[in-house]
């Protein structure tokens, strides 16, 4: 006899690629840290800003230790690895983590400018512009997942790719498990980690 639970799982994310990518769990109370923002249009001609960047939240009411939390960038089409950023310190309740990624610009938008504030760094990893998955990983265990475009990896319905000059961003921190209906593309709005709780009001700007 033999049991198939958790080759179901992986089934369910797609298990190409990874060893094991167990599917990600909802956060309906809110009490871990979820993906919040990726801009992935660094490279292009027209975005904001010349680095790609990966914003976290901790939408709960407790600081979170992110020793040992992983954000892993996966192509959406063929799982290719764009790279792991380990995570470390201490994100306060209400408050962003910012992941300063590559500047791939090799012809930059008029007026882009480099990220000067920022939590963390890593030059090699990008965000592929249209089609992707970012995975936060804690061990074993995905803490949130968001797919974007054509991609096997997401929670719910991937995402639509965001427009040209702006970012795919979560609503005001919520995590329904349903990357179609958490993320719209939006004007880039990268916040560092200020050290204190702070409220986000509807737009997702900080109050
Ligand atoms: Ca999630
Ligand atoms: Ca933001």
């Amino acid at each position: 006899m033999s049991f198939r639970t958790s080759a179901a799982v992986a089934t369910a994310v797609g298990a190409a690629g990874l060893a094991f990518v167990p599917v990600a769990t909802a956060t309906p109370d809110g009490n871990q840290i979820v993906i919040n923002e990726v801009y992935s249009n660094g490279a292009g001609l027209s975005g904001p800003y010349l680095n790609d960047f990966i914003e976290l939240y901790n939408p709960s009411d407790d600081p979170i230790i992110l020793d040992g939390m992983r954000v892993i960038v996966l192509g959406g089409v063929d799982d290719t690895n764009y790279g792991t950023v380990e995570l470390e310190g201490e994100l306060a309740a209400g408050d962003h983590h910012l992941l300063k990624l590559k500047n791939s610009a090799a012809r930059p938008a008029e007026g882009a400018v480099e990220l000067e504030e920022f939590d963390a760094e890593d030059a090699d990893v990008r965000v592929p512009a249209h089609n992707a998955s970012i995975l936060l990983t804690f061990g074993e265990s995905t803490l949130d997942l968001v797919g974007f475009g054509v991609t096997e990896r997401f929670e719910g319905e991937a995402a639509r790719a965001a427009a040209l000059d702006e970012s795919l961003a979560r609503t005001d921190g919520v995590d329904t498990d349903d990357n179609a209906a958490d993320f719209t593309s939006q004007e880039p709005t990268p916040q560092h980690s200020t050290g204190e709780a702070e409220d986000q009001d509807d737009t997702g700007e900080l109050s």
